[in-house]
């Protein structure tokens, strides 16, 4: 359809015929199966039927009643869970058709080794799609009166967004959940690349390289005891609109030099106008901490000389956590949006768990249960909005973390705290979509999140109560969601995703950005109120953006249509235990 024709049909508000989401990649045979029929207008709907792919009628049943959300004034819910039976289908209901639906054991094969795709063309050090090494020159230290205008080597890791921002917050996480991945579902991952990113085996799970290059920037960012960086860049970057070896931000050395290296300080940060809310070390010292304490476990016969630095610089890192409570937050230049991370304990919870794994000493189990305990629930959980990244990880993995380890009381108790983050998102899911997460920026970040908890939960107890709400944050991500779009750049490589994402290297280098998680709908009055947002074309999606939520595929909305690489690197321990052939 021509831009113009969508223009003027939106413009003329002619009617759009009802439509039915579905997953597009595709749907386990044991799993619950729900595609979710919208329409504009209010509709009586009595029945659907599924068809197999010859054509022949397989299901024939009642939808389920359901309330409106967003655009879609009438919602039904068409549960086509009794069809187990692997194959392709198609679902009819109300004058729309679904393209064929597939029901396979195999549906989210390789889909964890799809986002790495994304993480490698995200790295910065030597990138394999540039086949060169970018920001060479990082960094010099500022905000810091002792070592400020000091050169310290921290090539490495990976930009944040399609900024080419570096944060210990995102990037400490990102590793975390990949070597979580691996650890719990290594049937999931195949060794295609090598350790630079390029194509050809090495021996290695193409997920642990991608782990080690973020470990190994992590090392270089906590370079010695008194010596702990938390972010490369700042919001100057955002002057030009350049790829990654061309980057000519400024940061007062001249044009595509130096990049300024903010180290945690215990104090408010912003070397200009704007100034965050730092106090403490913990969030980020934690989070060192559980990253490399989990490698250390992982490379301990791998590798026991790199397993024993990280063992090292975790018991180091966890040390200065406790020693000094607080938030060491995300630092603005120019501009007044940050990480505005709150929340230390979660952090602190996550490295103890882990440093119990990983010596066995008691007192790291008491310190983990006394920190979950004052954060049993990740405060976003059952509001309807939050800072930027206040709430960060977007889930706690520390509960798991520690029913893995601790005594039968314990792992009741964490698996409790989990229950509760979970219900609480649930009462506000009363909607044809079953969705209850609050459409703040990143809202793809907490649906996956949701998504994982629930799952990790279901793992723990065997209870299934949350498993449709699971399941509908899995099939939203995947396509159940009024504008029928995956969410992941080329999953499925046939299915309907962004052709047009906020990025740089995606315009300038006419490459698809396959593997990529957007930042996802956001709340109209959020997309209403952010600086410089123009779309650059008619909007393909106008019918479906009349409610309370938006979603454009356009290069000029950086609010919903932006990769993420710590939202990426989140989804990958749900795609891998989707995908894991030993489940
Ligand atoms: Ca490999
Ligand atoms: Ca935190």
């Amino acid at each position: 359809m021509s831009a113009l024709f969508v223009l003027l049909f939106a413009q003329l508000g002619a009617p759009t015929a009802p439509v039915i989401r579905v997953n597009q990649l595709g749907y386990l045979p044991d799993a619950p199966k729900v595609a979710v029929f919208c329409a504009l207008e209010k509709t009586e709907l009595s029945e659907f039927t599924v068809t197999a792919e010859n054509g022949a009628t397989v299901l024939r049943r009642a939808p389920t009643p359901a309330n409106a959300f967003g655009p879609c004034a009438t919602t039904y819910r068409l549960d086509f869970s009794s069809i187990t039976k692997t194959g392709s289908y198609r679902i009819t209901a109300g004058g729309a058709t679904t393209a064929l639906v597939r029901v396979r054991d195999n549906a989210y094969a390789g889909a964890a080794d799809t986002l790495l795709y994304y993480m490698r063309e995200q790295r910065s050090g030597y990138n394999p799609l540039f086949k060169m090494v970018v920001h060479l020159h990082d960094g010099i230290v500022v905000d810091d009166s002792l070592r400020a205008g000091r050169f310290v080597p921290v090539t490495g890791g990976w930009a944040d967004a399609s900024d080419y921002l570096q944060y210990v917050m995102t990037s400490a996480n990102a590793t975390f959940v990949l070597l979580m991945s691996y650890r719990d579902h290594p049937a999931a991952f195949s060794d295609h690349f090598d350790a630079r990113g390029l194509p050809g085996k090495n021996g290695t799970a193409d997920i642990l390289d991608e782990a080690r290059h973020g470990l190994i920037w992590l090392l270089r960012m906590f370079p010695s005891d008194s010596e702990m960086y938390n972010q490369l860049g700042d919001d100057r970057d955002h002057t030009y609109w350049d790829t990654p070896p061309n980057d000519s931000a400024d940061y007062g050395w001249g044009k595509g030099k130096e990049r300024a290296l903010y180290p945690c300080t215990g104090k408010p940060q912003g070397l200009f106008k704007y100034k965050n809310r730092s106090s403490g070390f913990a969030s980020t010292a934690g989070k060192y901490a559980s990253t490399f304490a989990l490698a250390a476990k992982i490379y301990g016969q791998r590798d026991p000389s790199f397993a024993s630095r990280l063992r090292e610089r975790a018991v180091v890192a966890y040390a200065i956590g406790k020693a000094s409570p607080g938030v060491c937050q995300g630092a603005p230049g120019r501009a007044p949006y940050y990480y505005e991370e709150d929340n230390w304990v979660d952090d602190m919870e996550l490295a103890a768990a882990e440093l119990y794994a990983l010596t066995r000493e008691r007192r790291y189990l008491r310190d983990a249960l006394d920190y979950a305990s004052r954060e049993p629930v990740t405060p976003w959980m059952g509001a309807d909005t939050a800072r930027h990244y206040q709430w960060y990880p977007w889930h706690n993995n520390g509960h798991f973390e520690i029913w893995r380890v601790a005594n039968g009381h314990d792992r009741k108790l964490v698996a409790d705290y989990y229950r509760r983050g979970l219900e609480a998102v649930v009462k506000r899911a009363d909607n044809g979509f079953r969705i209850g997460i609050p459409f703040i920026w990143c809202s793809n970040n907490l649906m996956a999140s949701f998504a994982t908890q629930a799952h990790l939960y279901r793992r723990m107890t065997g209870d299934n109560r949350f498993r449709e709400y699971e399941q509908a944050a899995i099939d939203w991500l995947f396509g159940t969601n009024p504008w029928g779009v995956s969410m992941v750049i080329g999953l499925p490589h046939d299915g309907i995703f962004a052709r047009d994402p906020h990025s740089v290297v995606a315009k300038e280098m006419h490459v698809e950005l396959t593997g990529a998680l957007l930042d996802g709908p956001v709340y109209s009055s959020i997309y209403r109120n952010l600086l410089g947002i123009t779309l650059h074309d008619a909007d393909e999606y106008a019918s479906f953006n009349t409610g309370f939520i938006v979603y454009h595929d356009d290069v000029g909305d950086y609010s919903t249509n932006e990769p993420i690489m710590d939202g990426t690197a989140n989804l990958s321990y749900l795609l891998a235990a989707l995908g894991d052939r030993a489940r």
